[in-house]
């Protein structure tokens, strides 16, 4: 069929009816939340640039990259005149560890890779409003994966709003909420903003922390962040930060966990969200795998965004706040075979806190043959840290 023939044969429909017809459609696909916006400048932009001012970004270079974009998404999708926002529950409750050496994984990352998700599913959007509409509708679907700033477009578009801990608070849903966009060529009915702010005088996002890394009231310090720290920084973890991380392998939920609204989460409807062999990793196991081993045991799961290097460091923090002698053998072998000075310079730390004398003899060892400069001053400090205590 031409497209001029199709077109022909669609009713025509007004911008609230389509609206309306997808909305429909994006719950019975399965998201839990739709909304429509209008294409502009995000009301929260001059807070973006001066969190960026402020360095809270860190390393994620990323973020400080097409300011222009973000402040114009028409010039991320020419011809963008509507956005369709999709929220979609993930909450899980975390799974009891079943061993004392078990690591934690944030929520979002306990179920297959959410990026494929949602996309899948605001894609089967697109393809329905080319159904009504005609195939010369265009559209271009983010998740987390360009420059936009999304939490904004879910405020514009009537999802929630913004709470202290810098997340998308639905007031009935809460913020265990993954958020994803449709751009489209066409100006659709745009929902209400969301006006209120239901945070009032609760702080315990703030206070609850371990990191300090909500430095007030809608500002995260990335640098700080136990989220950041885990996943998205490739070096070493600062030194101060390390004690404050508890047993967080990849991301980190405790901002979420304390807030009031998010006492009536209800369970993800998403089977691809149940969690998977990987949501109660064993540290043990972690600290043993090698890179081949990593990508099998992670494919399709969020956490391979950490690398294998990065999880093993993570794996490193949490034995070495969790003390337990029964560490030390497979810390010991890091320090002295693994290839990634990352890596055995966490290890050396995690020995450094447990502290016993065969630690000790192993960090005095290693001080024998160790050529990087970084992880020899660690073992120094580690071993300064180990005699004073
Ligand atoms: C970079 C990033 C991170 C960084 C920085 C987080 C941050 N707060 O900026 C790190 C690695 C720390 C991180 C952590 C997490 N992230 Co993240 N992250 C992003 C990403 C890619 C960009 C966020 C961004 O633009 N930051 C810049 C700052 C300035 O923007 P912002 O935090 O969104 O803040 C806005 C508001 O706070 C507002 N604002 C600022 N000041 C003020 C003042 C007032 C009064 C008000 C009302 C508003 C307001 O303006 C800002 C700009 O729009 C987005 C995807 C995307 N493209 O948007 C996902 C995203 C925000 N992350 C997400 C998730 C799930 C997480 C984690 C929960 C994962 C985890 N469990 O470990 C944690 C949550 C930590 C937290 N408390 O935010 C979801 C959040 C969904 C939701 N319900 O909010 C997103 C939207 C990804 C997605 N597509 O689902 N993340
Ligand atoms: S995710 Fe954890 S470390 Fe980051 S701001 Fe929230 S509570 Fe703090
Ligand atoms: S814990 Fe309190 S202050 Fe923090 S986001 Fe939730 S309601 Fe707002």
């Amino acid at each position: 069929m031409t497209v001029s023939k199709e077109k022909a044969s669609l009713p025509r429909l007004s911008p609230l009816t389509i609206s309306q017809q997808v909305k429909r459609r994006g719950l019975e696909l399965g998201l839990d939340l739709v909304g429509i916006a209008p294409v502009g400048r995000p009301e929260s932009f001059p807070q973006y640039e001066d969190w960026l001012q402020r360095g809270y970004h860190g390393e994620m270079t990323y973020m400080s990259r097409h300011r222009d974009k973000r402040e114009d998404p028409e010039l991320l999708f020419p011809g963008a005149r509507s956005v369709i926002v999709g929220g979609l529950n993930y909450y899980q409750p975390l799974s009891e560890p079943q061993g004392s050496l078990v690591g934690k994984v944030a929520r979002y990352a306990l179920g297959r890779d959410y990026h494929k998700v949602l996309s899948r599913k605001l894609k089967a959007l697109l393809d329905y409003l080319r159904s009504l509409v005609g195939p010369q509708v265009d559209g271009r679907v983010f998740v987390d994966s360009g420059p936009i700033l999304e939490r904004d477009l879910a405020v514009r578009s009537g999802l929630g709003w913004i709470g202290k801990n810098t997340c998308l608070i639905h007031p009935k849903k809460g913020s265990y909420l993954f958020l994803g966009e449709l751009l489209v060529t066409i100006p659709l009915e745009p929902d209400p903003p969301f006006q209120r702010n239901h945070c009032g005088k609760c702080r315990q996002c703030l206070v609850a922390c371990p990191t300090g890394a909500l430095v007030g009231p809608y500002l995260l310090d990335s640098r700080k962040c136990i989220s950041y720290l885990t996943i998205e920084l490739r070096g070493s973890i600062p030194r101060d930060l390390r004690p404050l991380m508890g047993t967080w392998v990849f991301g980190c939920d405790i901002c979420q966990e304390v807030c009031p609204w998010n006492k009536k989460a209800t369970l993800t409807a998403e089977p691809d969200f149940s969690p998977r062999p990987w949501a109660a990793p064993e540290l043990l196991e972690i600290v043993r795998l090698s890179e081949k081993e990593f990508r099998e045991r992670f494919a399709g799961s969020a956490l391979m965004r950490a690398k294998r290097s990065g999880l093993v460091r993570n794996a490193c923090v949490a034995l070495g706040n969790l003390r337990d002698e029964s560490a030390v053998a497979p810390l010991v072998a890091l320090l002295m075979d693994d290839p990634d000075p990352i890596v055995r310079e966490h290890a050396a730390w995690a020995l450094g806190r447990i502290g016993t004398q065969p630690a000790i003899t192993a960090l005095t060892q290693a001080l024998q043959t160790e050529k990087d400069e970084t992880v020899r001053t660690e073992i120094l400090l580690s071993l300064k840290d180990a005699t004073q205590e």
